[in-house]
């Protein structure tokens, strides 16, 4: 049984802070520093080694996590196993690293749940509009049985799932015009992840969406062939796109996770002293992650806005039309997901609410 949420990420903000300048747009940011590895060191047979790919760029939250997880497993395998980091989708997008993971040519990846729901229908929860007001309640779900048993069912199809990450809020930017309500997205070309209740919740809103990888989102905006996108303000600022969009709008409106896969033939290969060192490294990763994301996120708000991003903060009433025209989509969306999943997890959250 994993150790409740708050004592894990406790322990984890220990650590100090550096004046490490990670993001493009602004050189006042801090980026916590990589905490110290801590744990024994392990022994067992063998040389490995890690390929480690992701879709965002170095100069985010995630691949922050990432070199966590490189110092602790270089580490506490006394350099037996080494790791080495791919951002920026250069050996893929979510989809085609997770499939090389099958194909056995990579090793680990960190996907969006959002992109897999054709190989793992349930994640489709997690795509449910304004579903965990806090993040802390997503926390709860992913670190909980429900989490756990979604990395059980994940590990399948040629994949080892062993741990959460945050990908974060996702909040709307376009290049035409502010959006304050559903009506302002008339006729806006937005670009969203490969997954049809995203496509359904800005069909639903009035938008014009349009599935696509993320490694082409940066071009499609400059090019104007979408008129806007929707991510983590990090995501947002470590890719540039403030550089091609001037307007945004804090819908928080949905909460996305990473999961961490690693390649079931790889896994296989790896004695189990060192399968443990890698499932509690990644979830070290997660955790600090979280960490990370949840720190700098305010922040980087501001960076974008100093960046000249006009950015629209909605009013509690403003929140609630957006929410109000959403609510269909739980209707729509009940007996794909299945109505239990949902009900457990609004129970949790609204336990939550109830105990603040
Ligand atoms: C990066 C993606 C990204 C996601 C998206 O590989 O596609 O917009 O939010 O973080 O997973």
């Amino acid at each position: 049984m994993t150790t409740t949420t708050t004592t894990r990420f406790v322990s984890v903000v220990g650590g100090a802070f550096l004046g490490l300048t990670a993001l493009s747009a602004s050189a006042a940011t801090e980026m916590p520093a990589l905490p110290d590895v801590t744990g024994d060191k392990v022994q067992a047979d063998g040389d490995f080694k890690i390929k480690f790919s992701i879709g965002t760029t170095e100069s985010g939250a995630q691949y922050r996590g990432l070199q966590y997880f490189e110092k602790i497993v270089e580490q506490r395998s006394d350099g037996h196993i080494q790791v080495d980091l791919f951002p920026g989708a250069q050996l893929g997008d979510d989809r085609e690293a997770t499939s090389a993971l099958q194909a056995g040519t990579l090793e680990m990846t960190m996907p969006s749940t959002s992109p897999l729901v054709n190989m793992f229908p349930q994640f489709a929860v997690f795509d449910l509009p304004f579903l965990f007001p806090q993040p802390e309640m997503a926390d709860a779900v992913l670190d909980g049985e429900i989490g756990q048993q979604m990395l059980e069912d994940a590990s399948s199809q040629g994949l080892v799932a062993i741990g959460w990450g945050e990908n974060g809020y996702r909040q709307l930017t376009n290049s035409q015009h502010p959006v304050e309500k559903p009506e302002d997205l008339d006729g806006l070309k937005i670009r969203t992840m490969e997954n049809d209740l995203h496509l359904d919740i800005w069909r639903t809103l009035g938008a014009n969406p349009t599935p696509m990888s993320f490694a082409e989102l940066f071009t499609a905006l400059e090019q104007g062939v979408v008129d806007g996108q929707e991510n983590p303000w990090i995501t947002i600022e470590s890719s540039k796109f403030n550089e091609v969009q001037d307007y945004a709008t804090e819908t928080n409106h949905v909460y996305t996770p990473f999961i961490t896969l690693v390649s079931a033939r790889f896994w296989d290969r790896l004695p189990e002293d060192y399968q443990a060192l890698v499932r509690d490294a990644a979830t070290k990763m997660g955790d600090y992650q979280r960490e990370v994301s949840r720190t700098l996120n305010d922040q980087i708000k501001q960076d974008l806005k100093d960046s000249g991003m006009q950015i629209t903060e909605l009013s509690p009433e403003q929140v609630k039309v957006f929410q109000d025209t959403l609510e269909p989509v739980y209707k729509d969306w009940r007996d794909q997901i299945g109505g239990e999943l949902i009900d457990d997890i609004r129970e949790q959250v609204q336990q939550a609410q109830e105990q603040e």
